[in-house]
C-alpha cells in the first residue's frame, strides 16, 4: 500500500536519476516548510520595504513599487531539501541578484557574505561568490503566478547549488558583510556549506 502510494507520487522520472542527490527522493508535491508561522500582508506596498545594509556605501530602503520595477528573469531550477524531498525543473521570477546590485548603492569591495534578514528574526547566511551566480535571485512568482503566502510572498531568495533552506522566504533585509555569521538553521546545526550533492546536512 505504501510503496504503491510512494511510487505514485514520489518518483524519479526515467532518465532524471543523475538529476537527484544522494540520499534525496523526487516529489511532485510542493511541500511547505519553515519555523514559525506565515506572515499574512494585507497591504503589501503600504507595509512592506526591503532594506541593503552593512559593507554597503549607505544603507538604502526601497518600496514595493520601486523594487517591482526592476527588470525581472525567469530561471527554471531543482531544488533540495535537507529533509530528503526534491522538486525538478521549478519556475521562479524575480530579480537577478548581480542586476539588484546595480540598483542600489555601491557595496564595498570587502563585501564576502549576505545575511539574509526575513520576518520573524529568520536569517540565513550566504557567501556572495554564490548570489553572482545567472541563476540566483530575489523570487516573486512561482510557475508564472505570484508567490503565495506559504511559499515566501511577498519575496523570497533563490540560492542556487545549495539546499532550500538557504532560499530564505519573506525578505526584508539584505546585509552585506565581510565575515561571516551563521543564520537560524546553521547555528541549529546545519552544515553552513549545504552543497546537497556533497551531502553537507550537518555541521562537522
Ligand atoms: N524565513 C524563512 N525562510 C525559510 C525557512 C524558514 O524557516 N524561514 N525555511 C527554509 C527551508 S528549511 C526550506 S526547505 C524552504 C522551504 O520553502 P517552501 O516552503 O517554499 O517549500 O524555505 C526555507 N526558507
Ligand atoms: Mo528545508
Amino acid at each position: 500500500m505504501f510503496d504503491a502510494f510512494k511510487n505514485k507520487y514520489d518518483r524519479t522520472p526515467a532518465g532524471e536519476e543523475s538529476r537527484v542527490p544522494p540520499g534525496q527522493y523526487v516529489t511532485e508535491k510542493f511541500p511547505v516548510l519553515h519555523y514559525g508561522t506565515v506572515p499574512m500582508y494585507e497591504d503589501v506596498a503600504a507595509t512592506w520595504d526591503l532594506r541593503a545594509f552593512g559593507t554597503i556605501s549607505e544603507p538604502v530602503t526601497l518600496d514595493f513599487v520601486t523594487f517591482r520595477n526592476l527588470p525581472t528573469i525567469t530561471v527554471t531550477t531543482d531544488i533540495h531539501c535537507v529533509t530528503r524531498w526534491s522538486k525538478l525543473d521549478t519556475v521562479w521570477e524575480g530579480v537577478q541578484f548581480k542586476e539588484f546590485l546595480k540598483h542600489i548603492p555601491a557595496i564595498d569591495s570587502s563585501t564576502r557574505y549576505l545575511i539574509a534578514h526575513c520576518e520573524q528574526g529568520f536569517t540565513t547566511n550566504i557567501p556572495l561568490a554564490v548570489l553572482m551566480a545567472d541563476d540566483a535571485m530575489l523570487a516573486y512568482k512561482y510557475e508564472g503566478a505570484e508567490l503565495t503566502p506559504e511559499h515566501g510572498y511577498p519575496l523570497r531568495l533563490l540560492t542556487p547549488g545549495k539546499y532550500f533552506w538557504k532560499s530564505a522566504k519573506w525578505l526584508r533585509g539584505l546585509e552585506f558583510s565581510a565575515h561571516d555569521k551563521l543564520g537560524f538553521w546553521e547555528r541549529y546545526g546545519y552544515n553552513n556549506n549545504a552543497d546537497p550533492w556533497k551531502e553537507e546536512r550537518y555541521a562537522e
